[in-house]
């Protein structure tokens, strides 16, 4: 009896803990293994020296020493006058003394307000090691920062680091409803428990915050952009007031969705016309009732006259119109306005993919100061792979931010792994051409393509109440890369997936180098199963879960499935080009050469582009038909290998985590399959060919395929 109370004992023991290391994210701090290492850094770093006494410096004290004893069994002291050598000194330029300043003066040149320093320096001939930052926030990502270097086991014994975020708002949007349902969530209900708020704050907000500031992220819109009104009257604003107070000290602004039509659901008015002078004084009231509660606020986030939202073309009125109303109620105090240029219009017969463009980048120049339009990576709708929005670098004098989806509606939910920053950094780094080679979008989202004061990037979160946060493990590593990227567009998806997993895992080489191809692989993995050769939008229908490219039959054109692929008995994609919707002539025209030729056009991107015969000749010799059925067989061939490896990682890592993703990983590798097998059954129906040699032959029908209903798969409404 002694003996199996023991065991379960040990079981529930062990169990917690590692249910702790998934909810712990990439703020493990193991212990450092290699003992030189370890004494290295013990003996660089001796007491803790802090200036200030801001809720923010108490927080970043208590990160590092909770991570310097963690990571290396060391109890530092606190102080508040350096005193011997190898002290830690932390606080903001304001708190520092004259000495310290003059040692620091060019560097201080060298950084925004919310970048920071991290050095060696000497003060009275004696070795320190200085965080500093022109405010208390940029030291505490100063700290965040070289926690890592130590959970990464670099040198630190000759830091000269001078970091700035490259974009003013890195934020997360959380498409979270007031009753806890998070459309397109799979990790559980949303975060926000608006039932006990104001009075109950949950540890996770705090532990939310925490994180966001580990990388970065500083601001986050709350609610979905499929918004709901109540969320602005005085009942709901007490408990956002709280959560903002929460996030305050983490550097994390609160922004909330705008309902257009707020002033007639919530405000009794006849109209929400942007030019009532009723309408216009309702927000602006409203705007200053919100800012005495939460003075920091950030703004709205408005999705209007899309997929049934309304705005202000209810009104005879243009996006312009509303966007500018709305920002003249926040400029007082200073907020903003991020206007989604996510439209199309069921009226419109133009291709979907050129709507976007066609409504907004007449408005270039016609938008407030403090109007920033907000524009997905891609202009349909978050696939695994979209050439770039040609809005980027298209409207020069309207600041552009980016909207990645970090939620994996499209990739698979929180059951596939695949490492988004690979996605993120292909879209950064293209090329738009606007002001001719080099201009990236990753310059035309920083500022730097046409000098923007205002910029940022946007991700869609992928959180929920899932004990490890985003459902799958790996799916952590999109939030984190997302923060990464969001404060510098231009790091290498490579180097992020390095830092996480050391963070996350282990520093052990060999788990670190196979595990790193995995993620690297992975993006292609779900391109190749999914929408090889440029396909796009052939997802089940509503809840989006597995392949419909069959789906013919709902209401609006452009959300069938037979609208994207074309496949016909000649071939398939979609014409975009001169002789099709020439959807290429809104890019920059060296772009709109490239993509418009099917010689030139990147075979990643042909279906997008070119409606292509059966046997149209591949770059590697084969047949369009033959390159196509080898596409979807190497999607599965990849997970296959992914299973492989990660099946040997068992020693270096907890056996919860090693056992969830392998779990998921198999299940990953069946619907892979799926998909291979229910698209390559429907495409042939049309191509009338033979699957190549080294495909697998399907194991059921087409019909069985097509038979399959989800009615209960997540994140598609109750
Ligand atoms: C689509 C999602 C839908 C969102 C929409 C949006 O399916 O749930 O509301 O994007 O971004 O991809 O507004």
């Amino acid at each position: 009896m002694a003996l199996v109370r023991f065991v379960f004992l040990f079981v529930l023991i062990s169990f917690s803990a590692s249910a702790q290391k998934d909810y712990k994210l990439w703020l493990q701090y193991n212990k450092v293994d290699n003992a030189e290492i370890a004494s290295e850094y013990k003996n660089s770093l001796n007491n803790i020296v802090s200036f200030g006494n801001s809720e923010t410096i108490k927080i970043s004290v208590k990160e590092l020493e909770t991570g310097v004893f963690s990571m290396l069994d060391k109890k530092t002291e606190v102080k508040t006058q350096i005193e011997g050598e190898n002290n830690l000194i932390i606080g903001s330029k304001s708190s520092l003394d004259s000495n310290l300043l003059k040692t620091l003066e060019a560097d201080f040149e060298k950084i925004n307000k919310e970048g920071f320093i991290i050095k060696s320096i000497a003060v009275k001939n004696k070795k320190q090691l200085i965080i500093t930052g022109k405010n208390d926030v940029a030291v505490l990502y100063g700290v965040f920062s070289f926690l890592r270097i130590l959970q990464t086991n670099k040198p630190i014994n000759n830091l000269n680091i001078a970091d700035s975020p490259k974009t003013n708002i890195r934020i997360l949007n959380h498409w979270d409803n007031l009753d806890r349902y998070v459309e397109r969530g799979y990790a559980g209900i949303s975060l926000w428990n608006w039932q006990k708020l104001p009075d109950f704050i949950d540890q996770r907000y705090i532990d939310y915050a925490r994180a966001n500031a580990s990388i970065g992220i500083n601001g986050t819109v709350l609610t979905n952009v499929n918004a709901n009104a109540l969320i602005l009257t005085p009942q709901y604003l007490e408990k956002v007031e709280a959560l903002a107070n929460v996030f305050r000290p983490y550097g994390i602004k609160v922004y909330l969705t705008a309902r257009f039509s707020a002033p007639i659901e919530i405000g009794n008015l006849k109209t929400a016309d942007p030019k009532d002078p009723e309408v216009i004084n309702w927000w602006k009231n409203k705007a200053a009732e919100i800012y005495k509660r939460i003075p920091d606020f950030g703004g709205f986030l408005v999705k209007a006259n899309s997929e049934g939202q309304p705005g202000p073309q209810n009104y005879g009125r243009d996006h312009v119109d509303g966007a500018n109303m709305l920002a003249d109620a926040v400029a007082p105090f200073g907020g903003v306005i991020m206007w989604r240029a996510f439209v199309y219009s069921e009226h419109d017969a133009n291709d979907r993919a050129k709507q976007a463009f066609a409504e907004f980048q007449p408005y270039d120049g016609k938008f407030k100061e403090n109007v920033i339009v907000q524009v997905k990576n891609g202009a349909i709708d978050f696939q695994p792979r979209e050439p770039f929005h040609p809005l980027f670098g298209a409207m020069p004098k309207t600041p552009l931010m980016m909207e990645f989806q970090i939620t994996q509606e499209y990739l698979g939910f929180s059951t596939h792994l695949v490492f988004l920053p690979k996605l993120f950094q292909e879209v950064l780094e293209s090329d738009t051409y606007q002001k001719g080679k080099g201009s990236t979008v990753a310059k035309a989202v920083d500022g730097t393509l046409y000098q923007h004061k205002l910029t940022g990037i946007a991700g869609v979160a992928n959180i929920g109440n899932d004990l490890n946060w985003t459902g799958h493990p790996f799916a952590q590593a999109n939030w984190y890369g997302f923060g990464r990227l969001a404060w510098n567009p231009y790091l290498d998806s490579e180097t992020i997936a390095d830092e996480w997993l050391r963070c996350t895992f282990s520093n052990d080489e060999n788990f670190i180098k196979p595990v790193k191809n995995i993620m690297i692989e992975s993006r292609e993995a779900v391109v190749n199963y999914m929408t090889p050769l440029g396909l796009h939008h052939i997802m089940d229908t509503g809840h989006h879960y597995g392949p419909g490219p069959w789906v013919s039959n709902l209401s609006r054109p452009e959300w069938n499935p037979t609208y994207y692929h074309k496949a016909d008995k000649n071939g398939i994609g979609f014409d975009r080009s001169k002789s099709g919707t020439n959807a290429t002539a809104q890019y920059a025209p060296e772009v709109e050469k490239l993509f418009d030729n099917l010689e030139t056009c990147p075979e990643k991107d042909l279906l997008w582009f070119h409606h292509v015969s059966w046997d149209y000749k591949l770059k590697n010799g084969q047949t369009l038909w033959n390159g196509l059925a080898l596409k979807y067989q190497e999607g599965v061939n990849q997970v296959a290998a992914m299973q492989n490896v990660w099946n040997k990682t068992e020693k270096y890592i907890d056996s919860e985590r090693f056992h969830e993703v392998q779990m998921l990983l198999e299940i990953q590798n069946k619907e892979a399959k799926w998909w291979r097998d229910a698209c390559l059954l429907y495409f042939q129906q049309f191509s009338g060919k033979e699957l190549p040699a080294g495909v697998e032959k399907p194991t059921q029908t087409l019909e069985y395929f097509k038979s399959l209903k989800f009615p209960f798969a997540p994140g598609n409404g109750k």
